[in-house]
């Protein structure tokens, strides 16, 4: 069975952090319908929803990717770049908790889920303004015994690694690569972003489909090209916060 963990939209949305963007005002209610539309769009796709409560205090909630790295053998609780966003730890540990061997990233070290790409037994850690080396060091004490390869990757421009580069099927990324080199991911295929959707990269692969936002048509017109599957969801309106269609879950297997 696969899950994917969520989390419903703060209703203090508005007083999300940004840090590429410029503030414009959230429709609360549309990112609600939205959101739940993402949903239904992770059950077509096989995947059990667990729903959390909403957190009226932390405006970031809704972005349950960045607190946490789940892998087959254990999950880390990450220790978020934004310090508005650390207290949304605790509870999505607890929801992880009956699954996994849960591990902690310590201060100083500092990582958001966005920034952390895993490609079969490879994890790509974005070193950007949330995410340290310090956490991606111990990211590796826990991970290497485990098998894993973890490899640190520059990224400029935009705020996660995930904002900038994304898997798309077992051997291809989606790639802006104004905001990645190519050079970090030896071995895989690429499909670019269209020049004119800067915020295309972010897509959810679930087996072999991906779960892509409507406003990218060009990029979308590319990866039907290539022959991969989408499921198409509107994301706009958290996209105001920042947010992509990876953020809102947490996907793993039991
Ligand atoms: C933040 O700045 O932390 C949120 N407003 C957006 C987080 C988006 N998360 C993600 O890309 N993984």
């Amino acid at each position: 069975m696969n899950i994917a963990i969520t989390r419903q939209v703060s209703p203090d949305i508005n007083q999300c952090e940004l840090t590429h963007i410029a503030r414009e005002p959230i429709d609360y209610e549309r990112a609600r319908a939205q959101h739940k539309r993402y949903q239904q769009a992770l059950r077509t796709l096989g995947l059990d929803v667990i729903s959390l409560d909403a957190e009226p205090d932390l405006p970031d909630s809704v972005f349950v990717e960045d607190v946490a790295l789940v892998l087959d053998e254990c999950a880390i609780m990450l220790n978020p770049g934004a310090a508005s966003r650390r207290p949304e730890v605790a509870s999505v540990e607890k929801a992880l908790a009956p699954y996994r061997e849960i591990f902690r990233i310590q201060p100083p070290g500092t990582v958001d889920g966005g920034d952390i790409l895993t490609v079969d037994r490879t994890v790509h850690v974005g070193i950007s303004s949330r995410s340290t080396k310090n956490a991606i060091e111990q990211i590796k004490v826990i991970l290497e015994p485990r098998g894993y390869q973890v490899r640190a990757v520059n990224v400029t421009g935009c705020l996660h690694l995930k904002s900038a580069v994304t898997q798309v099927s077992k051997d291809t990324l989606l790639i802006n690569p104004e905001w990645v080199s190519r050079d970090d991911f030896p071995g895989m295929q690429f499909i670019e972003v269209d020049p004119s959707e800067s915020y295309a990269a972010n897509a959810i692969l679930v087996d072999d489909t991906i779960i892509y936002p409507s406003s990218f048509p060009k990029t979308k017109a590319k990866l039907e090209k290539a022959g991969i599957n989408l499921v198409i969801v509107d994301a706009d309106e958290l996209a105001k916060a920042e947010g992509a269609v990876t953020c809102c879950s947490l996907i793993f297997s039991v």
